[in-house]
C-alpha cells in the first residue's frame, strides 16, 4: 500500500512540468490542456501583422512566441486577416483595419489600448489597438495574460491606460556591479563588458519590464558615482537604452551633485553659480547626443552624506531647478528624492522631510517631481503613509516603494508586497474631506499634478529567477500594475501572478493567493508589530538588533525608535511628544493622536504607552506583543505546511528552493520572536504570559550575532 501512494506521488510530481529555473518569469508560455480551454485555438488562428517597426516587431514577436507556446500551434502571421480568430494589432497609422474601425480609441489615451472581439466581413477577429505603438506592446501583453490566465475570448471589450505617467524602476546598482540593498546576484548591467558586449537578457528585461507596464528605468544607484555620467559610461548606458527602447523603457541615470567639482574640474556645485550651470547644460546636451530619449535624473541630494545644494546654503528646489533648466530643452525631468534626514536636526526623524519640503512648494520648476517613500522613515515592514502626500499641493509627488525586501526579510522570506503598498495607496490622507486618499494624490487627480508617477527599488539581479527567489518576482509584477493603477486589488494581482507563473488549477491558485496575501502581516507581527518600526540589526539590516544603542547617530539607534524602558515602550508623536501627528490633515492627525481611534498597527509608531496598556484584544500591551510575535512565527509555518502541500502542482526546482526558503523563514522568524522578546523582557521585567515559549537563547547570545557577509550592504 505504502509503495503505491508513493509511486503515485512520484507521478504526480513528475507530471506537474520538468524542472524550470524561474527565468521566464510571469512570461511563461507553456502549452495550455487544449480540453480545459477550448476557445483558446478558435480565437488564435492567424496574426495580422502591421509593419514591422521595432516596437510593432516586438508585440509581434511576443503574441507569436506566447501565443504559439500557449496554443501547442505555429500561429500563422500575415498582412491581412485570412480567417476567423484572426488577431489584428497596431496604431491608426499603421494599420489601415484599425483607423478605419470605431474603436474608440480616444478613450485609451497616449499609452494605454483597447482590446475587442469585433466582426470583419463576416469574421470574427480580436483587436488590439492604440494611438500609440508602445500601447499596441502594452495590449499584446494584456491579451497574452488573457490567454495565461485562461479568462474568456470572447466578447472583448477592454479600455486600458496608465494612471501614472512615470513608472519607474530604481536601481541601486554601482558600477562595479554590487546592488546595494540587492540580494538577487549582482548587478545585471555588466557596465564593463559593456557597449561591445549587450546581454541578451537586457531583452528579457525590456519585456517584463513592460509586460506591467514599466516604462523607465534609472541604471544607476541613488548613492551616486559621477563616473557614470563620463563620455566612456554614457556609451554604456546608450547601448543599454537601444535594447530598451523598443518596449517602451526610457533610461535614467542618477546625478551625483558634485559631478561639475569631480569630472568637471570646477572649484563648486553651487547650483547658482553659471559656471556650474553651463557645465550640467554641456553634460545633458551630451547625454541626450548619446541617448535621444534620455529621461532625465534621480538626484539623492544632502542624505546620507550625499552632496547637495544645501552644501552652498542653497535648498532642494535650486539644486533640482538647476538640473530641470539643462534638462528641460529635450523634455527630460528631474526625480529629486524627498528622503532627507539630519542627525544635527533635533526633531524627530520622521518630521524632517516635511519640514524641509513643504515650504518649498510651489518652488520647483515644471519638469520636476519630488520621489516620496511610502512613510516618513525608511520602507519599515509597516509605516503609515508620508505626511508629504496631500500637503503639497502645488508640486508633484510620485511615490517610492522598495521592491526589494532590505526590511522585510531579504530574498529569503516569503513577503508579498502588493498588500503592503496598496495599504498605502489606499490611506485617507483626509486633506480634502473623505476619499482623499494616496492613490489620488500620486495619480494626479487631488491637486491636478502636470506630472505624475510611481517608483519602485528594483530587486533584480543576475541571479537565474531574476529576484532572488521565486516569489519576489511578484513584487516586480504588482510593483508595475500599481503604477499603472494604483487602486487595483492586490489580491487580483497575486492571482494573475500566480495563475501566469505557476498553474491555473484553482486548488493550487486559491492556497497560494491566500498565503501570499497573508506573508507581510506574518512578516510585520514577527519583526514589528504594532506599530515598532526600525528594530534591525546595525548596516546589514538582516535580522534584529532592537538592543543597539552605540550608533555615532542617534536616529540610526533602533532604541532612537522604540524608546522602551521598564515602564513602556512607542514614539509618543502626538501634540505631548514630537507632534508629528501635526504634519497630518488635521482630522487624519487627530485619529493618530488619539490612542483610542489610531489604526492599532500604528499603535506604538505614534505613543508611547505603559506596558499593562490594554489593547483591542483586551490583552495588556505586553501580552499582545508577545501574541503577535508568536503568531507571525505560527503563520510562516503554516504556510510552510501549504507549500508541502501544493507540491504535485509545481516542477521540482521550483518547488524545492521555496520550501527551502519558507523554512530558512520559519527558522529566522522564530530568531526574530526570540531575540526581540528577550530583549522587551530585559528591560521591562514581565514574566512571559501563560503559554507562551521562552525564547530559545539568551539575550546575550542573540547580541552576540555577527554576520560581517550579509548581502546588499550600503
Ligand atoms: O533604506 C535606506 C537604505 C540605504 C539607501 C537609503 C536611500 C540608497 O538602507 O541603503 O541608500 O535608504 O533610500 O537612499
Amino acid at each position: 500500500m505504502n509503495r503505491i501512494v508513493t509511486c503515485f506521488a512520484a507521478f504526480l510530481l513528475a507530471g506537474s512540468a520538468s524542472a524550470e529555473d524561474g527565468y521566464d518569469l510571469w512570461l511563461r508560455y507553456r502549452a495550455v490542456e487544449a480540453a480545459t480551454y477550448p476557445e483558446l485555438r478558435a480565437r488564435v488562428r492567424q496574426l495580422v501583422v502591421p509593419a514591422w517597426t521595432p516596437t510593432l516587431g516586438a508585440a509581434a514577436d511576443e503574441l507569436q512566441k506566447g501565443l504559439s507556446g500557449l496554443a501547442g500551434i505555429d500561429v500563422p502571421v500575415g498582412d491581412a486577416v485570412a480567417t476567423s480568430g484572426a488577431i489584428i494589432f497596431g496604431t491608426p497609422r499603421s494599420s489601415p483595419l484599425i483607423a478605419g474601425a470605431a474603436l474608440g480609441l480616444e478613450r485609451a489615451g497616449p499609452e494605454g489600448y483597447v482590446i475587442r472581439s469585433v466582426s470583419i466581413a463576416g469574421r470574427s477577429v480580436t483587436i488590439i489597438a492604440a494611438n500609440s505603438e508602445t500601447g499596441v506592446l502594452y495590449g499584446a501583453f494584456h491579451f497574452l495574460r488573457l490567454v495565461q490566465t485562461r479568462a474568456s475570448l470572447d466578447s472583448l471589450d477592454i479600455v486600458s491606460h496608465p494612471r501614472t505617467q512615470i513608472r519607474v524602476l530604481n536601481h541601486w546598482d554601482n558600477l562595479d556591479r554590487h546592488v546595494e540593498r540587492g540580494y538577487a546576484g549582482q548587478s545585471i548591467w555588466d557596465w564593463h563588458k559593456l557597449p561591445g558586449w549587450v546581454d541578451t537578457r537586457y531583452t528579457d528585461y525590456a519585456r517584463a519590464c513592460a509586460s506591467v507596464g514599466i516604462n523607465g528605468t534609472v541604471l544607476t544607484n541613488v548613492n551616486a558615482n559621477a563616473t557614470s555620467l563620463t563620455p566612456a559610461y554614457l556609451e554604456k548606458a546608450a547601448a543599454i537604452a537601444q535594447v530598451l527602447r523598443p518596449y517602451g523603457v526610457r533610461v535614467y541615470l542618477t546625478a551625483r551633485f558634485s559631478a561639475p567639482i569631480e569630472l568637471g574640474g570646477l572649484a563648486t556645485a553651487d547650483p547658482l553659480d553659471p559656471a556650474v550651470r553651463a557645465w550640467w547644460k554641456a553634460k545633458v546636451d551630451e547625454i541626450y547626443r548619446h541617448i535621444p530619449d534620455f529621461g532625465g535624473f534621480l538626484v539623492k541630494a544632502n542624505s546620507e552624506g550625499q552632496p547637495g545644494p544645501q552644501d552652498y546654503r542653497r535648498n532642494h528646489a535650486d539644486g533640482a531647478n538647476m538640473l530641470a533648466e539643462a534638462l528641460k530643452p529635450h523634455r527630460g525631468v528631474v526625480m529629486w528624492r524627498a528622503f532627507v534626514y539630519s542627525n544635527e536636526t533635533p526633531t524627530d526623524r520622521a518630521k524632517q522631510a516635511y519640514d524641509e519640503f513643504v515650504p518649498l512648494d510651489g518652488r520647483f520648476a515644471d519638469n520636476v517631481i519630488v520621489q516620496v517613500k511610502n512613510g516618513a522613515i525608511d520602507f519599515q515592514p509597516r509605516e503609515p503613509f508620508h505626511p508629504l502626500f496631500g500637503a503639497m499641493p502645488k508640486t508633484p509627488l510620485m511615490m517610492e516603494v522598495q521592491i526589494t525586501k532590505e526590511y522585510l526579510g531579504f530574498a529569503t522570506h516569503l513577503a508579498y508586497l502588493g498588500t503592503m503598498w496598496r495599504e498605502t495607496l489606499s490611506a485617507d490622507t483626509l486633506v480634502k474631506g473623505k476619499g482623499s486618499t494616496v492613490a489620488r494624490v500620486i495619480d494626479g487627480e487631488l491637486h491636478g499634478y502636470r506630472m505624475t508617477g510611481m517608483a519602485g527599488v528594483a530587486n533584480i539581479g543576475t541571479d537565474r529567477n531574476w529576484s532572488g527567489s521565486h516569489f519576489d518576482q511578484a513584487n516586480w509584477f504588482a510593483f508595475g500594475r500599481l503604477a499603472w493603477n494604483p487602486e487595483e486589488s492586490a489580491q487580483a494581482i497575486a492571482e494573475d501572478w500566480t495563475r501566469m507563473t505557476f498553474a491555473n488549477d484553482p486548488a493550487f491558485v486559491s492556497p497560494v493567493v491566500a498565503m501570499m496575501m497573508g506573508s507581510r502581516e506574518a512578516v510585520v507581527n514577527y519583526m514589528m508589530p504594532l506599530g515598532l518600526a526600525h528594530l534591525f540589526d546595525t548596516g546589514h539590516h538582516y535580522g534584529p538588533g532592537p538592543w543597539v544603542n552605540d550608533l555615532d547617530r542617534a536616529d540610526w539607534n533602533p532604541t532612537y525608535y522604540h524608546r522602551a524602558d521598564a515602564r513602556g515602550v512607542g514614539f509618543d508623536r502626538g501634540p505631548k511628544g514630537s507632534a508629528a501627528t501635526a504634519q497630518y490633515a488635521p482630522a487624519a492627525g487627530r485619529i493618530f493622536a488619539d490612542r483610542d481611534k489610531v489604526p492599532e498597527q500604528f499603535l506604538l509608531w505614534f505613543h508611547h504607552l505603559p506596558w499593562d496598556y490594554k489593547t483591542r484584544s483586551g490583552r495588556p500591551l505586553w501580552d499582545e506583543l508577545v501574541w503577535r510575535y508568536s503568531h507571525g512565527v505560527d503563520v510562516v509555518r503554516q504556510m510552510r505546511a501549504q507549500w508541502q502541500a501544493l507540491a504535485p502542482f509545481v516542477d521540482a526546482e521550483r518547488f524545492a528552493q521555496t520550501a527551502a526558503f519558507l523554512a530558512i523563514q520559519e527558522q529566522e522568524a522564530r530568531w526574530w520572536r526570540d531575540a526581540c522578546i528577550a530583549y522587551f523582557q530585559s528591560v521591562n521585567g514581565l514574566p512571559l504570559p501563560a503559554g507562551f515559549a521562552p525564547p530559545a537563547n539568551s539575550l546575550d547570545y542573540y547580541k552576540a550575532l555577527r554576520f560581517p557577509y550579509a548581502p546588499g550592504r550600503g
